[in-house]
């Protein structure tokens, strides 16, 4: 059974990302919740406590059994073989446990922290093919959503058919370093078990969190096996190397 509809793939290749609801089933979550809470600084029962609450970064907890099986016991390798190759990838990062604590007022704005992964320390090439962000609970908008700028996976690539690999970043900044025509990022939401499937040289952030709930996310990525013999490589179709699109 094909998880993705022609539709989904012309998203992919066209937006850089695509959203799948319901992947990930509501009894792995509740148990992954529970290991994500006792981990974090703020009393469960009393949303006044989460308000800038920590920690932050990754949480310890992101190797948990119980928040690993998020993605291990789910079909969200096979999901990214549909689109990259079956049997291509090998596990980058597992599940890392991100949260987005809420800011106590209501004066939000499009998130700013964006980057493209691997392509963050100049002059280092530390990239993968595909990841993918799982909501762990609800998310709404305006409330530290992920973030994507569409289409931004197709302008790097085009960049960096004329330019090095190892300033990434400068693909979307002008001469004075400000970045520029980036389009409207989308703040993706839905409920828990949505997932999002980003492309490697996606632009993302996570969003601003003015609602009341803290964000709750887990985003793993996949290397092609062969990831180090083709990582500099640049061919002229970029959707060479992924035999689902
Ligand atoms: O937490 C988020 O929504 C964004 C995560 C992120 O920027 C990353 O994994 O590189």
């Amino acid at each position: 059974m094909a998880y993705f509809s022609e539709r989904d793939k012309e998203h992919f290749k066209e937006q850089g990302y695509v959203v799948k609801r319901d992947v990930v089933p509501l009894h792995l979550i509740d148990k992954a919740v529970d290991v994500v809470w006792d981990e974090i600084d703020a009393d469960r029962d009393d949303p006044k406590t989460w308000i800038d609450a920590g920690p932050r970064g990754n949480l310890k907890c992101s190797t948990h059994p119980a928040v690993r099986a998020t993605l291990t016991e789910t079909p969200i390798q096979d999901m990214c073989e549909e689109l990259v190759g079956k049997d291509t990838l090998a596990v980058s990062n597992y599940t890392f446990a991100k949260m987005v604590y809420p800011e106590g007022h209501d004066n939000w704005t499009p998130a700013t922290q964006m980057h493209m992964d691997g392509y963050t320390c100049e002059g280092v090439v530390d990239t993968f093919a595909i990841a993918v962000t799982v909501n762990i609970n609800h998310i709404k908008p305006r409330s530290g959503g992920f973030t994507v700028w569409p289409g931004a996976h197709k302008r790097a690539y085009e960049y960096f058919k004329t330019h090095s690999l190892v300033n990434g970043l400068n693909a979307f900044r002008n001469e004075r370093g400000a970045y520029c025509d980036l389009p409207t990022p989308i703040d993706i939401t839905g409920p828990p078990g949505t997932v999002t499937f980003w492309h490697h040289l996606m632009l993302h952030s996570p969003g601003v969190n003015c609602g009341r709930d803290i964000r709750m996310a887990f985003v793993s990525r996949f290397r092609l096996k062969d990831n180090n013999e083709m990582r500099f490589e640049t061919p002229d179709d970029m959707w060479e190397y992924w035999e689902g699109l």
